[in-house]
């Protein structure tokens, strides 16, 4: 087999969770021009139906559906309708996330707890309901999408950072637990990405904003494009012998102690 066939996910179903726009989008977008059929969802009905006609008119015509990943039951339901409507999932992208910018102090327990609940509970309900499809099928893919908090902490993250930190390791037991049936669980730790969730922190004059360049070899904050190939790689059969491991797509950001100012 030529070598760039098995990055061809031809065949193949995609499930992106939360892939209404930003990082998801663009996965979703890549994953369908390698060849998936893509399912995703948002909890926003008027966010999933622009998002399907964003998806239409990149000529990509993807099934979305209005779901709170952390609903179990909900999930549940999602999978098997997904299942009858798209197809048996084969690659699933645990994308869906918030994070909440306060200093600990002042965050409440429900906050933090609504973080770790999107952020960490929701990616072990997902793969819980997509795993027994994949199991049956003989393979499977699964891309958890970390975070640079996955490995570093920053003031006003808390909540976030421990998702993250602890997403990191529901990868390793996924791929731990489930390897033996030919699913392989990696994650993507993206650097600091334009997205609408990253907008507050590059309003100019932030001087966040100048922070992070600095602290990015790549002098630049990241793009939902340059995510595109490492998800491919992770759902194709280019990486099936990559399991439990955490591809960082950040500039060089992890490796950097940062520029002198
Ligand atoms: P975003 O622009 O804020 O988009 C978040 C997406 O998640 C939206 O589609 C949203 O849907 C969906 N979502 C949120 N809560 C949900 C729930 N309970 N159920 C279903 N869908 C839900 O975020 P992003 O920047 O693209 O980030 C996507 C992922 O990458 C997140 O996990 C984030 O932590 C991670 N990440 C981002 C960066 C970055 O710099 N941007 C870096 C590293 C990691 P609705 O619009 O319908 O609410
Ligand atoms: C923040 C940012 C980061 C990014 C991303 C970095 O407030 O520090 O939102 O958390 O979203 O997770 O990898």
């Amino acid at each position: 087999m030529n070598v760039l066939d098995s990055f061809s996910l031809k065949g193949k179903v995609a499930f992106v969770t939360g892939a209404c726009y930003g990082i998801g989008f663009a996965i979703a977008s890549a994953l369908a021009e390698a060849g998936a059929k893509i399912a995703f969802n948002g909890l926003n009905a008027e966010h999933v139906a622009r998002g399907i006609e964003n998806y239409r008119k990149a000529g990509i015509d993807a099934h979305g559906y209005v779901c709170d990943v952390t609903d179990a039951d909900a999930i549940e339901d999602l999978v098997k309708k997904i299942n009858q409507e798209v197809g048996v999932i084969d690659i699933l992208v645990n994308n869906a996330g918030i994070i909440k910018r306060i200093p600990m102090l002042d965050m409440k327990p429900e906050e933090f707890r609504q973080v770790i609940d999107v952020d960490l509970t929701a990616p072990f309900i997902v793969s819980k309901a997509v795993i027994p499809g994949m199991i049956k099928k003989g393979h499977g893919k699964i891309i958890n999408i970390c975070s640079m908090m996955s490995e570093l902490g920053r003031e006003t993250v808390s909540a976030y950072a421990a998702a993250k930190g602890g997403l990191k390791m529901l990868t390793r037991n996924i791929a731990s637990e489930y390897g033996a049936y030919n699913i392989q669980c990696n994650g993507i730790g993206p650097g600091y990405i334009e997205t609408p969730q990253t907008a507050p922190l590059r309003v100019p004059g932030n001087p966040f904003n100048d922070f992070i360049i600095s602290k990015t070899p790549a002098g630049r904050w990241g793009r939902t494009e340059d995510l595109t190939g490492p998800a491919v790689f992770l759902a194709s059969d280019a990486s099936n012998f990559v399991n439990g491991h955490i591809l960082y797509v950040d500039g060089g950001i992890l490796a950097y102690i940062g520029k002198q100012p």
